[in-house]
């Protein structure tokens, strides 16, 4: 089945502008040290912050206040070596990799069926979970999926660029894995036909990277933009204001009801539109995508 998904399917509306951004030096990304030192939980200190952007998408707007208390939230995203302890506990049933039921992108298009072995590897984010698989993780763990407010908050960390690490897109090769020249050779007849855009970064990772291979943003997080997107707890608004509590400003939950969960950050074959720090996807929560993973928030000790 074609996958309805809407920001990283293909609604190429900008095709014939971008085969002219072709002349630009390949950007190597410079490797980022890992560091085991960093902790694997970051606690986000709460405060308030201007959530949405009232020059992007229709469903970024209004930009408005919100309050969050304190939370902790995972550094990197889940990975595969965390989500088979989950298994092996007997609360999860193993990523859906190899049965069909996971949609996958391959050189003509997004269909249901077998993951690369590649998305596999243990330090790789898991993927082709659902958002109830990745929930029943996270509360395992004894947290939660984050809140959309949450989430932006965490990437954003104080920043109001564009992206999360700044204003500058060839910034991306150091920051984000994100939809790339290496991309591009996996999935070239999907991208020349429908999907050219991407960036000119040339990092080696066609599909999905280590987690924690990129530079962390300034919360000490790894990976919020780029890699795999995240489910995030709320239902899908297309407006921040409809669907909500009337003067939800604090710590908001989004709307009560809806079709769609929400899904932030962009994914290692999001297009620079897809990764800004505003930037809103959402997919049915039954939906298992290869390039959808997630990561835990905690209650502050
Ligand atoms: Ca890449
Ligand atoms: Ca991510």
């Amino acid at each position: 089945m074609v996958s309805i998904r809407f920001s990283s399917v293909f609604l190429a509306i900008a095709c014939i502008l971008l085969t002219s951004a072709t002349a630009q030096t390949h950007l190597a990304a410079k490797p980022h040290k890992k560091s085991s030192a960093a902790p694997e939980i970051v606690t986000i200190p709460g405060g308030q912050f201007l959530m949405g952007n009232n020059s992007g998408e229709p469903d970024e707007r209004p930009q408005h206040a919100i309050t969050l208390d304190t939370f902790k939230i995972d550094a990197h995203e889940v990975t595969n070596a965390q989500f088979e302890q989950c298994v092996k506990a007997g609360v999860c049933a193993p990523a859906h990799y190899d049965d069909n039921t996971c949609n996958v992108m391959t050189p003509t298009g997004w269909w249901e069926g077998v993951a690369p072995t590649v998305f596999k590897d243990a330090d790789k984010p898991v993927v082709c979970i659902n958002w109830y698989e990745a929930k029943k993780y996270c509360e395992w763990k004894k947290g939660a999926l984050p809140t959309e407010a949450q989430w932006e908050y965490a990437a954003r960390a104080h920043t109001t660029t564009k992206y999360v690490w700044g204003d500058d897109l060839d910034k991306a090769c150091e920051c984000a894995n994100i939809a790339d020249i290496d991309g591009a050779k996996v999935f070239e007849t999907v991208w020349d036909n429908r999907y050219p855009l991407k960036t000119n970064c040339h990092d080696g990772n066609a599909y999905t990277a280590d987690v924690k291979s990129y530079k962390p943003n300034k919360f000490g997080l790894y990976d919020m933009t780029g890699n795999v997107w995240e489910w995030c707890n709320d239902w899908y608004s297309p407006h921040y204001i409809v669907g909500r509590k009337p003067n939800e400003t604090t710590n908001p939950v989004g709307p009560d009801t809806g079709y769609y969960r929400v899904l932030r950050g962009g994914s290692a074959e999001s297009n620079p539109d897809h990764i800004t720090a505003t930037y809103r996807d959402r997919s049915m929560p039954h939906y298992r995508m290869m390039y959808d993973g997630f990561r835990c928030v905690y209650k502050k000790d």
